[in-house]
């Protein structure tokens, strides 16, 4: 066996090692389970956290979603744009901070909390998240001149197909990660639009389809390690195990 293909091997190993790891060690205590049992275990999983100020979001985005091919810049979530690093801000064509679960919804802010927590914020172009506005998911609507493969209507969005299922598996974190037992609202997916101001984000069975269609790739798995490894110290349980999605709805 060469060199390089002993590297390949190890590094497989390893892989299929740090998952039987994470499920022996970090999801011990959900295994087994399902329904709204599976959901109490992970949230008190998932609970145990590290906390980000609203600032602190800017540099964790930086590397959490740092292009694989150009680590001077960040891939924007919509447009799936390759943009620097340093070129964020509030200007149309630069990136700022989507909350992927709006922050009305709940209203939850940018306290540290739900608002501050990057495993559902992502760099957008500034304009494409104000088009995007508090939107709930669903599918229709006009296509995004500016982020092509993108559709939004009077009171829904649909992100590109390779990114649905992120989308959806950021939602439903959050609905697991926040159950009401602190200071914040109690998260929850629902089958409405036009939620406003309530916890809820819908419609959920979109989102439990784009799961299916658009399973976790090396991206998104790598983000959900970085903000493990050097950020938050939890993960989104969807990406490691996106069959949990069905379990509990
Ligand atoms: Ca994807
Ligand atoms: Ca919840």
């Amino acid at each position: 066996m060469g060199w390089s293909a002993l590297l390949a091997t190890t590094a497989f190993v390893i892989a299929i090692l740090l998952g039987t790891a994470l499920d022996d060690t970090y999801y011990q205590d959900a295994l087994g389970k399902t329904g709204s049992e599976l959901k109490a275990a992970l949230h008190t999983i998932i609970s145990d956290q590290t906390k980000l100020s609203y600032s602190q979001v800017w540099d964790a985005l930086k590397a959490t979603d740092e292009d694989p091919a150009d680590s001077s810049n960040v891939i924007l979530l919509y447009t799936g744009r390759s943009q620097s690093k340093n070129d964020n801000g509030g200007n149309a064509d630069q990136w700022n901070r989507e909350h992927v679960w709006a922050k009305s919804h709940g209203d939850f802010g940018t306290a540290t909390g739900p608002g501050t927590d990057i495993h559902h914020l992502r760099p957008t172009d500034v304009s494409v998240n104000s088009a995007r506005g508090n939107k709930d998911f669903d599918e229709g609507g006009s296509e995004l001149g500016e982020a092509p493969g993108n559709y939004t209507d009077g009171d829904s969005f649909e992100p590109r197909d390779a990114v649905k299922g992120d989308v959806a598996r950021m939602i439903l974190y959050m609905a697991v990660r926040y159950e009401g037992n602190d200071s914040f609202a109690d998260l929850e997916p629902n089958e409405q639009v036009n939620n406003g101001s309530a916890p809820k984000m819908g419609k959920l069975s979109v989102l439990k389809r784009w799961s299916q269609e658009d399973p976790p790739d090396a991206f998104e798995k790598r983000r959900n390690d970085v903000i493990f490894e050097r950020f938050q110290h939890n993960r989104n349980p969807f990406v490691d195990h996106p069959e949990w999605v069905e379990a509990i709805w």
